[in-house]
């Protein structure tokens, strides 16, 4: 049976495309977002998928939506729900109702610089070495067990965008495959951390020529 997906999102979606140009074997049986605005809803469309806007401004506590999210959620009922630059935390009681078929791509190394302005703040450490986390989301902000890494350098002339977009290239890489050892049912969560199944890949990354 193929893997039911639904994705979040809030706005560009570039990830979402790039799971969608992957052509997984998931059937993706909805977008939503938080934002009506965004771009990804304007992708899902223009691909013949459910696009739904959930305005998080209409439901100012934050319980209530997520509640409303939820329901809407399992009205696909996906085996996964796909964060795809989600950027609201979403409350303990979501979480429960999705823990283990929950994931995010976070634009750090985890466990450094969870939340937001990762890139700002990696700039601001001096780090040398950059990247992004596939995760298990739990109630635990940017702490759940990780499926998969992928690195980057940092250059010495780097902006925040110019290491966003180097970033951005390999979470296009990485997105797809996590959701691929997913929907294989290759993912095991032991002990907090992830094992992949009959282990021919790597679970990290280095990219050649950088
Ligand atoms: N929810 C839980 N419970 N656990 C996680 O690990 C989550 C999560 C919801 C989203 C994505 C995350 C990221 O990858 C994510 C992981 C938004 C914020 C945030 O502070 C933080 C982390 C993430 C997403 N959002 C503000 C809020 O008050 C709103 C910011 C805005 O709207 O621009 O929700 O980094
Ligand atoms: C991505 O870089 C993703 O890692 C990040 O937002 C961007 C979304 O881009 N997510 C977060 O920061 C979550 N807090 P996209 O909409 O083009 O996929």
């Amino acid at each position: 049976m193929t893997c039911r997906a639904v994705v979040l999102l809030s706005g560009r979606g570039s990830n979402f495309r790039a799971i969608v140009e992957a052509r997984l074997p998931i059937e993706i049986a909805a977008v939503i977002s938080n934002r009506p605005q965004a771009a990804g809803l304007d992708y899902a469309r223009e691909h013949g998928i459910a696009a739904i806007a959930l305005d998080h401004t209409q439901h100012p506590d934050r319980e209530a939506f997520d509640a409303l999210l939820a329901d809407e959620i399992e009205c696909h009922r996906p085996d996964l729900v796909v964060l795809a630059g989600y950027m609201r935390i979403l409350s303990p009681a979501f979480i429960a109702r999705f823990e283990g078929r929950l994931l995010n791509i976070h634009p750090s190394l985890l466990p450094m610089f969870p939340g937001l302005k990762t890139h700002e703040r990696a700039l601001a450490e001096g780090v040398k070495i950059h990247g992004c986390t596939v995760h298990f989301v739990t109630a635990d902000l940017d702490h759940g067990p990780i499926v998969i890494q992928a690195a980057v350098p940092v250059r010495a002339d780097d902006s925040p965008e110019t290491l966003a977009a180097r970033v951005l290239q390999q979470e296009h890489r990485v997105y797809p495959q996590a959701i691929r050892w997913f929907a294989e049912g290759r993912l095991a969560i032991c002990d907090g951390r992830v094992n992949l199944k009959d282990d021919w890949a790597s679970q990290s990354v280095f990219p050649n020529g950088m």
